[in-house]
């Protein structure tokens, strides 16, 4: 419900998004009859633009929030908001994930959001967090990830969620869960995400340590599917996902909701716990004295 709330404050779309975004997304509700008829329709928001081509039934979601496109409460809102409506559009078949800023896909959730708050707001932040990773995870849509930049954490999670993974080819990228090297653990459901997809082993070795993988990699333990040139990353993504879409639908969405509903039931079933857990966790005098000294960190390297 906090979440609702928080929609309904920071909703900068059209009353019609903030009705959307208070129904659950696993179940397609037709909501065509009030979507816009053009064959292009462009929706933007502050953090967030999505250009959606209903020739193609492809959405390409912008993450567009500088520096780093951190998650941010905010952040997440919106792009809860913008997840909700296209899956509710049964037009919308196809999702791309990627980001409108140099060198960064997503730096992962925001750090401010959780250092020097009070439990109220972590909480609410960490309901939105698994919010997104909810909805993403379980989206009836292809979703790929088009990886045009670093992706620590929270944004590699993001990554992780989608069907497919496509990364640019540079060697100055990133991508991994480093948490343990903010001082944090990652909750079960991130360490399931990952282990669903790169095996037990690689993921234990991987949040161990804390591991931010180049791109060659990350492709070689599996964390990511494909390798392009920059310049091809958003061709082989709508190859990619054509690919995808030519799969008979409900085949598809059955396959994917097998393959993942025991992970998403196990959130599900310990929704109210896992925020406790993050609050109690994440508001300790040494997690926070953790945090301090990486932002820290983070503007030393910086200067
Ligand atoms: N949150 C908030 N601010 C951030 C973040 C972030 N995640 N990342 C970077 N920033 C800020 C920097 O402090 C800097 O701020 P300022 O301009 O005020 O000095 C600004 O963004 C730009 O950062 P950089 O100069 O470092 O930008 P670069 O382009 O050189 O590098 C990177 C981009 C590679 C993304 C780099 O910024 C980086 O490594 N950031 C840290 C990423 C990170 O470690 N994220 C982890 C977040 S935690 C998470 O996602 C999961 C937590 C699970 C919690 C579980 C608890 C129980």
């Amino acid at each position: 419900m906090a979440l609702r709330a928080a929609f309904r404050n920071t909703c900068t779309l059209s009353g019609l998004l903030c009705q959307l975004s208070s129904s659950r997304s696993h179940g397609r509700v037709c909501a065509s009859a009030v979507l816009a008829t053009q064959q292009r329709s462009n929706s933007t928001s502050s953090k967030i633009s999505v250009d959606f081509d209903q020739s193609t039934g492809v959405a390409v979601m912008h993450m567009k929030s500088p520096p780093v496109n951190s998650l941010s409460l905010d952040f997440l809102t919106e792009f809860c908001i913008n997840l909700e409506k296209l899956e509710m559009d049964k037009s919308c078949r196809g999702l791309i994930i990627t980001s409108s800023l140099p060198k960064v896909f997503s730096a992962g959730l925001d750090i401010m959001e959780m250092y020097g708050k009070t439990p109220e707001s972590c909480g609410e932040f960490w309901k939105a967090v698994q919010e997104m990773w909810l909805k993403l995870y379980s989206s009836n849509m292809v979703t790929i990830a088009a990886i045009n930049g670093s992706s620590p954490a929270g944004g590699c999670l993001m990554a992780l969620t989608c069907d497919y993974r496509v990364m640019v080819d540079n060697p100055r990228y990133s991508i991994g869960l480093n948490e343990t090297q903010l001082g944090i653990v990652a909750p079960f459901w991130f360490k399931d995400t990952m282990a669903n997809t790169v095996g037990h082993r690689n993921t234990e070795m991987a949040l161990a340590l804390g591991l931010l993988y180049n791109p060659t990699e990350a492709l070689k333990i599996g964390l990511v599917d494909q390798l392009v040139p920059e310049d091809k990353l958003m061709a082989t993504a709508e190859q990619t996902m054509a690919k995808w879409l030519a799969i008979p639908a409900h085949a598809r969405q059955i396959t994917k909701s097998m393959m993942r509903k025991p992970t998403i039931d196990k959130l599900t079933s310990k929704r109210e716990a896992d925020v406790q857990n993050f609050v109690s966790f994440i508001t300790k005098d040494a997690i926070q004295n953790s945090l301090r000294t990486y932002l820290e960190m983070l503007k030393k390297r910086k200067a």
